[in-house]
């Protein structure tokens, strides 16, 4: 069956499927249908799922897709927060979002690289008393304190280990059903709350961050008419920092279960140039699946090849298939940083983090910092620290939205490396 030419998958709803298929199921019918471009239903509505470098292009295209109305709400409850960049679209979007990049400053990446080296050091120092660690909440801590630092406020010992929890629920609770989800609402409710607090602090001048840090950055950031930001939106956004911030923690799970499945990596990490460490770690942003698909709305009927696609319908990006789709990648489903080797700059063929653009389009605006942040990680992993790896279950499920390997990588007798 086809809608507009565009293949239609049978039957009233598709959810379950999905929730059973995980990060494989836009790729799963797109090999079916052996189209790029397909309709189903998911959560009681219809949707077009795209998948590929060209439905990228489409799909970052602001004159036919919009993000307005696209998030699914229990995302906004758990994930994004309300009014946030995520959700905007046009000049509104531009404006936010350059408030989003004003942070990322070359000199400002600079010195979050700096405080993540001081706070992997604190951490070595700490894992060597230790018989063994679990590596996922261990560097969810050790982020938190990055995150905290890098926003302009510390907080003590006692508020972190609160902090990394409700933080890390909102994202770990992002693509669950159940008590997962639910905490993740709750927690998203307690942080608000606690930003509110920060907020309020710093509005009435009881609290003075630094000028380039976010806290000082977003409180006084101006909307397009010059008035400051609603609160409750300079909290959604200073969470859209925070939060994110804290989940570069299963990037890094995946760089050490990669490190441990392909032990002749680290031989060649310890002699690598820069150039081979940033192969390597896309290669881990591409290989592992983290973030599956991106929501948007069709802003007015158009025709993309011979497909008449409708004003109104959601469409979902396949990231995790578009990383991993044959015409693009040669064996995708190998490991191998040597295929970033001659890979051009294409902004939308490697989309871990979202395609196209920063300032007129949705790409991630962490992407870099994301990316000097798992550097780090990988030299301490790789040049600063020895460690056993006892038998556990290192397995991680296609269907899980986080997934992250099962153990959440133990480590045993970490020791400094002389
Ligand atoms: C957007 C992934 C880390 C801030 C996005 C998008 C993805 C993504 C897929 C959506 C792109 C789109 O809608 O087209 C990730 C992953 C990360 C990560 C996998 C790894 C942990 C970060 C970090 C920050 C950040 C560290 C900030 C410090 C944002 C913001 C947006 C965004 C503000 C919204 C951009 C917009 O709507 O214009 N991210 N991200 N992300 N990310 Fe990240
Ligand atoms: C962020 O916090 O903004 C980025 C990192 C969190 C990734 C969470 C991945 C699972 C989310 C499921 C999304 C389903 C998309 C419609």
């Amino acid at each position: 069956m086809t809608n507009n030419g565009i293949p239609r998958e049978e039957g009233l709803d598709h959810t379950l499927p999905l929730l059973k298929e995980g990060y494989e199921f836009i790729m799963n019918r797109k090999r079916n249908f052996n189209s790029n471009i397909f309709e189903t239903r998911i959560m009681g509505k219809k949707s077009i799922c795209m998948s590929g470098r060209d439905a990228a292009q489409v799909f970052y295209d602001t004159d036919l897709f919009q993000r307005e109305g696209a998030a699914p709400n229990r995302l906004v409850q758990t994930l994004f927060g309300e009014n946030g960049v995520q959700t905007l679209d046009g000049e509104v979007h531009r404006h936010r979002k350059e408030m989003h990049m004003s942070i990322m400053s070359e000199d400002n990446l600079k010195k979050f690289t700096e405080i993540a080296v001081q706070y992997w050091e604190k951490a070595l120092d700490q894992w060597s008393k230790k018989y063994e660690i679990v590596l996922y909440d261990e560097v969810k801590e050790l982020l938190c304190k990055v995150a905290c630092t890098w926003a302009g406020v510390l907080v003590d010992e006692e508020e972190v280990k609160w902090l990394t929890k409700e933080l890390s629920e909102t994202f770990e609770g992002a693509g669950s059903v159940g008590p997962t989800h639910w905490k993740g609402r709750n927690a998203q409710n307690q942080l608000e709350k606690w930003m509110m607090e920060l907020v309020h602090k710093i509005r009435d001048g009881r609290l003075i961050p630094p000028e380039d840090t976010a806290l000082h950055k977003y409180t006084w950031h101006k909307d397009l008419n010059g008035n400051l930001l609603d609160k409750n939106i300079v909290v959604v956004e200073l969470l859209n920092v925070y939060r994110p911030i804290i989940a570069i923690s299963v990037y890094i799970n995946f760089i050490a279960l990669a490190l441990i499945e392909h032990p002749d990596e680290v031989e060649k990490l310890k002699n690598a140039d820069e150039k081979y460490t940033y192969m390597f770690i896309d290669e881990v942003r591409r290989f592992y699946p983290f973030f599956p698909f991106i929501a948007a709305k069709v802003k007015d009927d158009f025709t993309w090849r011979d497909y008449k696609v409708q004003k109104g319908s959601l469409a979902f990006l396949d990231i995790y298939g578009t990383n991993h789709d044959e015409n693009l990648w040669l064996y995708p489903e190998e490991f191998n940083p040597n295929r970033f080797a001659d890979q051009g700059n294409d902004r939308f063929s490697f989309i871990p983090q979202g395609g196209g653009e920063y300032l007129t389009g949705h790409r991630c605006a962490g992407e870099q910092l994301t990316i000097e942040m798992m550097k780090v990680s990988l030299d301490y992993l790789v040049n600063h620290m020895v460690y056993e790896v006892p038998e556990q279950d290192l397995t991680f499920e296609m269907n899980e939205f986080p997934s992250i390997p099962r153990s959440r990588i133990i480590l045993r007798n970490v020791e400094r490396k002389l």
